[in-house]
């Protein structure tokens, strides 16, 4: 498995080695890498030489290490593309995943001053509240907390948003979403955030509020969510 005459460093070769795994799903994420030594005795090369292998692929996120525990397989994350206004279950569809929900929360509450600005709505008048995890493959996804005015958005119920919003707004209703704006922040995962997203305390959320418009310019909903950032990244293409 190693060539020891060939110019390409035995470090090098073992990274190779590992990540061929990892991407032929022979290592899947969260399984413990085989130890130092296992790979040294079984390779026949020094412990020096399968430390700086490992220590490269946890530079680069193929693995990762937990203090007392080991080295393990990092979870691959899902790469959500920012070009386009899309809704969580089509990005979940679009590659090929089950999205779900679990709903937390669903209520009419009285828009507080700030969120009434937002919504361009009176203080006070009837907003939903809707809590949900989203879910990927049955996997909690994100945190969403969605704000949205009654008087606009009818006939809404906690079956509804159990599937998909955009589409009961789209399709259902006949109105047509316009453009949003998206704000992103890293944070740690609260209280709140560690009991439905299934992480630990301390682990780094990406947080993002979006506000979108349907296409008169009425806003029509105030999105705050709490994605995991070991399951999402995310790409946008630029041009200049
Ligand atoms: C996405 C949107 C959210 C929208 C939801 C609708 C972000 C940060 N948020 O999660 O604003 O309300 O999709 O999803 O992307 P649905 O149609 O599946 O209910």
């Amino acid at each position: 498995m190693i060539d020891k005459q060939s110019p390409i460093p035995i470090y090098h070769q073992l990274e190779e080695q590992i990540k061929a795994k990892i991407e032929n799903g022979e290592y899947k994420p969260g399984d413990a890498l085989p130890s130092e030594r296992e790979y040294a005795e079984q390779l026949n090369i020094s412990r020096m030489t399968v430390r700086q292998a490992i220590t490269n692929l946890v530079n680069e996120r193929y693995l990762h290490r937990i203090k007392g525990k080991g080295t393990f397989i990092t979870e691959q994350k899902l790469e959500q593309n920012l070009n386009g206004l899309t809704s969580f279950t089509e990005d979940m569809r679009a590659r090929g995943m089950e999205p779900s929900n679990k709903l937390i929360n669903f209520e009419i509450i009285p828009a507080k001053l700030s969120l009434a600005e937002q919504l361009h709505i009176a203080e006070h008048a009837p907003v939903y509240e809707i809590k949900r995890i989203r879910l990927a493959e049955g996997i909690p996804m994100a945190l969403e907390r969605t704000y949205i005015p009654a008087n606009l958005i009818k006939g809404l119920t906690d079956h509804i948003v159990q599937s998909s919003l955009y589409q009961y707004i789209e399709n259902e209703l006949g109105l047509k979403i316009g453009k949003a704006s998206q704000l992103f922040e890293a944070t740690l995962a609260n209280e709140e955030e560690v009991e439905y997203l299934e992480i630990t305390e301390q682990s780094p959320v990406l947080f993002m509020k979006r506000t979108t418009q349907l296409e008169n310019g009425t806003p029509f909903e105030v999105v705050k969510s709490s994605y995991r950032a070991d399951r999402y990244k995310f790409m946008l293409d630029l041009e200049r």
